[in-house]
Protein backbone atom coordinates (compact mmCIF):
# COMPACT_ATOMS: atom_id res chain seq x y z
CA UNK A 1 0.00 0.00 0.00
CA UNK A 2 3.04 2.15 0.83
CA UNK A 3 3.90 1.89 -2.47
CA UNK A 4 0.37 3.13 -3.85
CA UNK A 5 0.36 5.93 -2.26
CA UNK A 6 3.92 7.03 -2.99
CA UNK A 7 2.26 6.94 -6.67
CA UNK A 8 -0.42 8.74 -5.58
CA UNK A 9 1.80 11.51 -4.36
CA UNK A 10 3.90 11.60 -7.54
CA UNK A 11 1.02 11.64 -10.04
CA UNK A 12 -0.58 14.57 -7.63
CA UNK A 13 2.76 17.13 -7.88
CA UNK A 14 2.96 16.20 -11.85
CA UNK A 15 -0.73 17.08 -12.26
CA UNK A 16 -0.31 20.43 -10.19
CA UNK A 17 2.26 20.87 -12.94
CA UNK A 18 0.54 20.26 -15.79
CA UNK A 19 -2.60 22.20 -14.92
CA UNK A 20 -0.11 25.17 -14.41
CA UNK A 21 1.32 24.49 -17.72
CA UNK A 22 -0.29 22.63 -20.12
CA UNK A 23 -3.08 24.59 -22.35
CA UNK A 24 -6.80 23.84 -21.60
CA UNK A 25 -7.85 22.84 -25.33
CA UNK A 26 -9.98 20.17 -26.64
CA UNK A 27 -8.86 16.86 -27.64
CA UNK A 28 -10.34 14.88 -30.48
CA UNK A 29 -11.59 11.97 -28.28
CA UNK A 30 -14.50 11.28 -26.49
CA UNK A 31 -14.48 9.28 -23.10
CA UNK A 32 -16.51 6.19 -22.21
CA UNK A 33 -19.50 8.99 -21.08
CA UNK A 34 -19.35 10.97 -23.96
CA UNK A 35 -17.47 13.50 -22.42
CA UNK A 36 -15.33 15.64 -25.26
CA UNK A 37 -11.62 15.04 -23.17
CA UNK A 38 -9.49 18.00 -22.76
CA UNK A 39 -5.82 17.65 -23.72
CA UNK A 40 -5.41 17.69 -20.36
CA UNK A 41 -7.10 14.62 -19.36
CA UNK A 42 -5.72 12.99 -21.28
CA UNK A 43 -1.97 14.12 -19.92
CA UNK A 44 -3.16 13.22 -16.12
CA UNK A 45 -4.45 9.84 -16.95
CA UNK A 46 -1.25 9.05 -18.60
CA UNK A 47 0.33 10.74 -15.53
CA UNK A 48 -1.22 8.62 -13.27
CA UNK A 49 -0.94 5.17 -15.38
CA UNK A 50 2.90 5.77 -15.69
CA UNK A 51 3.07 5.95 -11.87
CA UNK A 52 0.95 2.79 -11.60
CA UNK A 53 3.34 0.99 -13.61
CA UNK A 54 6.10 1.12 -11.05
CA UNK A 55 3.93 0.22 -8.50
CA UNK A 56 4.73 -3.56 -7.50
CA UNK A 57 1.99 -5.11 -6.38
CA UNK A 58 -0.79 -3.75 -8.82
CA UNK A 59 -3.12 -6.28 -10.92
CA UNK A 60 -4.33 -3.50 -12.74
CA UNK A 61 -6.22 0.04 -13.49
CA UNK A 62 -9.77 1.55 -14.63
CA UNK A 63 -9.69 4.89 -15.04
CA UNK A 64 -12.80 7.39 -15.99
CA UNK A 65 -10.82 8.46 -19.44
CA UNK A 66 -10.35 4.87 -20.64
CA UNK A 67 -12.82 2.42 -22.05
CA UNK A 68 -11.57 -0.89 -20.22
CA UNK A 69 -9.72 -2.54 -17.38
CA UNK A 70 -6.00 -2.43 -17.80
CA UNK A 71 -3.84 -5.03 -17.14
CA UNK A 72 -0.59 -4.24 -15.27
CA UNK A 73 0.85 -7.48 -13.06
CA UNK A 74 -0.15 -10.26 -10.64
CA UNK A 75 -0.29 -8.17 -8.20
CA UNK A 76 -3.12 -8.42 -5.24
CA UNK A 77 -4.42 -4.50 -5.31
CA UNK A 78 -6.95 -3.18 -8.18
CA UNK A 79 -7.25 1.18 -8.59
CA UNK A 80 -9.96 2.95 -9.90
CA UNK A 81 -9.50 6.78 -10.70
CA UNK A 82 -11.11 9.74 -12.52
CA UNK A 83 -7.27 11.49 -12.97
CA UNK A 84 -9.05 15.24 -13.53
CA UNK A 85 -12.79 15.74 -11.86
CA UNK A 86 -14.08 18.81 -12.75
CA UNK A 87 -11.97 19.21 -15.36
CA UNK A 88 -14.86 21.72 -17.32
CA UNK A 89 -13.99 23.82 -14.85
CA UNK A 90 -10.15 24.50 -14.80
CA UNK A 91 -11.10 27.36 -17.95
CA UNK A 92 -12.65 29.14 -15.48
CA UNK A 93 -10.09 28.47 -12.47
CA UNK A 94 -12.06 26.70 -9.79
CA UNK A 95 -10.93 24.10 -8.11
CA UNK A 96 -10.36 20.18 -9.65
CA UNK A 97 -9.34 16.68 -8.48
CA UNK A 98 -8.12 13.42 -8.35
CA UNK A 99 -10.16 10.41 -7.02
CA UNK A 100 -8.70 7.09 -6.43
CA UNK A 101 -10.01 4.11 -4.66
CA UNK A 102 -7.98 0.81 -4.02
CA UNK A 103 -9.35 -2.65 -4.39
CA UNK A 104 -8.77 -6.29 -3.66
CA UNK A 105 -9.91 -9.13 -5.53
CA UNK A 106 -13.30 -7.04 -7.71
CA UNK A 107 -14.30 -3.18 -8.37
CA UNK A 108 -17.15 -3.63 -5.37
CA UNK A 109 -17.62 -1.13 -2.62
CA UNK A 110 -17.33 -3.61 0.26
CA UNK A 111 -13.78 -4.77 -1.35
CA UNK A 112 -12.36 -0.92 -1.20
CA UNK A 113 -9.55 -1.08 1.35
CA UNK A 114 -8.28 2.57 0.83
CA UNK A 115 -9.60 5.70 -1.36
CA UNK A 116 -7.70 8.77 -1.52
CA UNK A 117 -8.42 12.42 -3.40
CA UNK A 118 -6.67 15.55 -4.38
CA UNK A 119 -7.78 18.73 -4.31
CA UNK A 120 -6.03 21.16 -7.11
CA UNK A 121 -7.06 24.84 -5.87
CA UNK A 122 -5.25 27.43 -4.36
CA UNK A 123 -3.15 25.10 -2.21
CA UNK A 124 -3.29 21.21 -3.43
CA UNK A 125 -4.34 18.84 -0.64
CA UNK A 126 -4.46 15.02 -0.34
CA UNK A 127 -6.54 12.96 1.44
CA UNK A 128 -6.30 9.46 2.45
CA UNK A 129 -8.86 6.90 4.20
CA UNK A 130 -7.38 3.75 5.18
CA UNK A 131 -8.91 3.52 8.95
CA UNK A 132 -9.30 6.80 9.71
CA UNK A 133 -9.07 10.38 7.14
CA UNK A 134 -6.57 12.15 7.28
CA UNK A 135 -5.32 15.60 5.29
CA UNK A 136 -2.08 16.24 3.82
CA UNK A 137 -0.60 19.39 1.88
CA UNK A 138 1.95 20.23 -0.50
CA UNK A 139 4.42 22.18 0.36
CA UNK A 140 5.51 23.13 -2.98
CA UNK A 141 9.03 23.77 -2.89
CA UNK A 142 9.69 21.00 -0.82
CA UNK A 143 7.71 18.73 -3.45
CA UNK A 144 6.28 16.89 -0.01
CA UNK A 145 2.83 16.58 1.50
CA UNK A 146 2.92 17.06 5.21
CA UNK A 147 0.01 16.22 7.47
CA UNK A 148 -2.54 18.77 8.36
CA UNK A 149 -4.88 16.70 10.07
CA UNK A 150 -7.32 14.16 10.42
CA UNK A 151 -10.58 14.75 9.18
CA UNK A 152 -14.07 13.63 11.35
CA UNK A 153 -17.67 14.89 10.98
CA UNK A 154 -20.26 16.14 13.49
CA UNK A 155 -23.87 14.90 13.69
CA UNK A 156 -24.88 18.05 11.62
CA UNK A 157 -23.87 20.40 9.12
CA UNK A 158 -25.06 23.83 8.12
CA UNK A 159 -24.56 23.48 4.07
CA UNK A 160 -25.90 22.27 1.01
CA UNK A 161 -24.86 20.86 -2.31
CA UNK A 162 -27.24 19.43 -4.90
CA UNK A 163 -26.32 18.61 -8.31
CA UNK A 164 -28.36 17.89 -12.22
CA UNK A 165 -30.61 19.91 -13.95
CA UNK A 166 -33.12 21.21 -11.57
CA UNK A 167 -36.20 21.25 -14.35
CA UNK A 168 -35.48 17.40 -14.45
CA UNK A 169 -35.68 17.24 -10.81
CA UNK A 170 -37.84 14.57 -8.78
CA UNK A 171 -40.81 16.09 -6.30
CA UNK A 172 -38.57 14.53 -3.65
CA UNK A 173 -35.79 15.97 -4.20
CA UNK A 174 -37.62 19.50 -4.48
CA UNK A 175 -39.27 18.93 -1.36
CA UNK A 176 -35.65 17.54 0.25
CA UNK A 177 -33.88 20.94 -0.72
CA UNK A 178 -36.61 22.59 0.11
CA UNK A 179 -36.59 21.45 3.71
CA UNK A 180 -32.81 21.96 4.01
CA UNK A 181 -32.84 25.93 2.57
CA UNK A 182 -36.12 26.26 5.06
CA UNK A 183 -33.89 24.63 7.56
CA UNK A 184 -31.56 27.53 7.38
CA UNK A 185 -28.95 25.70 5.38
CA UNK A 186 -26.90 27.81 2.87
CA UNK A 187 -25.90 26.37 -0.44
CA UNK A 188 -22.14 25.38 -1.73
CA UNK A 189 -22.12 24.41 -4.82
CA UNK A 190 -18.95 24.54 -7.48
CA UNK A 191 -19.53 21.92 -10.08
CA UNK A 192 -16.54 20.05 -9.11
CA UNK A 193 -17.37 16.84 -6.66
CA UNK A 194 -14.04 17.25 -5.11
CA UNK A 195 -13.55 20.77 -3.95
CA UNK A 196 -17.80 20.82 -2.65
CA UNK A 197 -17.00 17.39 -0.62
CA UNK A 198 -14.08 18.41 0.80
CA UNK A 199 -15.95 22.00 1.95
CA UNK A 200 -18.14 19.86 3.75
CA UNK A 201 -15.45 17.36 5.19
CA UNK A 202 -13.28 20.44 6.37
CA UNK A 203 -16.65 22.26 7.35
CA UNK A 204 -17.36 19.54 9.55
CA UNK A 205 -20.47 18.59 8.21
CA UNK A 206 -23.16 18.66 5.43
CA UNK A 207 -25.01 17.56 2.72
CA UNK A 208 -24.11 16.75 -0.99
CA UNK A 209 -26.64 15.45 -3.32
CA UNK A 210 -26.84 14.02 -7.00
CA UNK A 211 -30.20 13.22 -8.00
CA UNK A 212 -31.41 11.15 -10.84
CA UNK A 213 -32.98 13.61 -12.85
CA UNK A 214 -36.51 12.62 -15.47
CA UNK A 215 -33.93 12.53 -18.32
CA UNK A 216 -31.01 10.56 -16.55
CA UNK A 217 -32.46 7.94 -14.36
CA UNK A 218 -28.73 6.70 -13.40
CA UNK A 219 -27.23 10.19 -12.78
CA UNK A 220 -24.21 11.09 -13.82
CA UNK A 221 -21.70 10.22 -10.96
CA UNK A 222 -19.23 7.36 -11.79
CA UNK A 223 -19.70 4.37 -8.80
CA UNK A 224 -15.99 3.26 -9.73
CA UNK A 225 -14.41 6.51 -9.98
CA UNK A 226 -16.19 9.12 -7.75
CA UNK A 227 -19.19 7.50 -5.96
CA UNK A 228 -17.67 4.91 -3.91
CA UNK A 229 -14.35 6.20 -3.16
CA UNK A 230 -15.92 9.19 -1.55
CA UNK A 231 -18.79 6.87 0.44
CA UNK A 232 -16.45 5.45 2.05
CA UNK A 233 -14.33 8.53 2.72
CA UNK A 234 -17.14 9.49 3.81
CA UNK A 235 -18.06 6.56 6.38
CA UNK A 236 -14.60 6.78 7.91
CA UNK A 237 -15.11 9.97 8.84
CA UNK A 238 -18.38 9.43 10.92
CA UNK A 239 -20.74 10.15 7.95
CA UNK A 240 -22.73 8.08 5.90
CA UNK A 241 -23.57 7.55 1.76
CA UNK A 242 -26.41 6.55 0.60
CA UNK A 243 -28.77 5.84 -2.88
CA UNK A 244 -32.10 6.85 -3.66
CA UNK A 245 -33.37 3.94 -2.14
CA UNK A 246 -31.58 4.27 0.65
CA UNK A 247 -28.92 1.41 0.49
CA UNK A 248 -25.15 1.81 1.38
CA UNK A 249 -23.44 3.11 -1.70
CA UNK A 250 -20.65 0.53 -0.77
CA UNK A 251 -23.39 -1.86 -1.54
CA UNK A 252 -24.20 -1.56 -4.76
CA UNK A 253 -23.02 -3.88 -7.25
CA UNK A 254 -21.91 -2.34 -11.09
CA UNK A 255 -22.78 -4.42 -13.56
CA UNK A 256 -20.41 -2.26 -15.30
CA UNK A 257 -16.97 -0.03 -15.40
CA UNK A 258 -18.53 2.93 -16.04
CA UNK A 259 -21.59 2.76 -13.88
CA UNK A 260 -23.28 5.72 -12.62
CA UNK A 261 -25.82 5.83 -9.82
CA UNK A 262 -28.04 9.01 -7.84
CA UNK A 263 -25.58 9.57 -4.59
CA UNK A 264 -26.14 10.97 -1.06
CA UNK A 265 -23.05 11.86 0.98
CA UNK A 266 -23.30 13.79 4.56
CA UNK A 267 -23.35 13.78 7.97
CA UNK A 268 -25.52 11.48 9.98
CA UNK A 269 -28.70 14.62 10.79
CA UNK A 270 -28.75 15.42 6.78
CA UNK A 271 -29.00 12.02 5.58
CA UNK A 272 -32.08 11.54 8.19
CA UNK A 273 -33.55 14.47 6.01
CA UNK A 274 -32.70 12.04 2.74
CA UNK A 275 -34.61 9.63 4.61
CA UNK A 276 -37.82 11.80 5.55
CA UNK A 277 -38.15 12.26 1.81
CA UNK A 278 -37.05 9.19 -0.35
CA UNK A 279 -38.85 7.09 1.97
CA UNK A 280 -41.80 7.77 1.16
P1 LIG B 1 -16.83 17.49 -15.36
O1 LIG B 1 -15.61 16.61 -15.04
O2 LIG B 1 -17.42 17.24 -16.69
O3 LIG B 1 -16.54 18.94 -15.10
O4 LIG B 1 -17.98 17.04 -14.32
C1 LIG B 1 -17.79 17.18 -12.95
C2 LIG B 1 -18.69 16.21 -12.23
O5 LIG B 1 -18.45 14.89 -12.64
C3 LIG B 1 -18.55 16.33 -10.69
O6 LIG B 1 -17.28 16.70 -10.28
C4 LIG B 1 -19.61 17.36 -10.34
O7 LIG B 1 -20.08 17.24 -9.02
C5 LIG B 1 -20.69 17.10 -11.34
O8 LIG B 1 -20.05 16.53 -12.49
C6 LIG B 1 -21.43 18.35 -11.75
O9 LIG B 1 -22.48 18.02 -12.57
P2 LIG B 1 -23.69 19.05 -12.88
O10 LIG B 1 -23.10 20.22 -13.58
O11 LIG B 1 -24.63 18.25 -13.73
O12 LIG B 1 -24.34 19.45 -11.56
Amino acid sequence: MKEIFEAIEKSAIEIADAIDRDSFSYSETHNAHGDHQLELDLECDKIIEDNFRSVSNLRGISSEEKDGFLELGEGEYLISYDPLDGSSLVDVNLSVGSIFGIYKNEFLGKNLIASAYVVYGPRVELVIAVDEVKMYRLHKEEKKFHFVKNLKLQEKGRITATGATQNGWSEKHRNFVRDLFDGGYRLRYSGGMVPDLHQILLKEGGIFSYPSTTDRQKAKLRLLFEVFPFAHIFEKAGGRAVTEELSRVLEVVPENLHDTSPCFFGSKSEIEVVEKYYGR
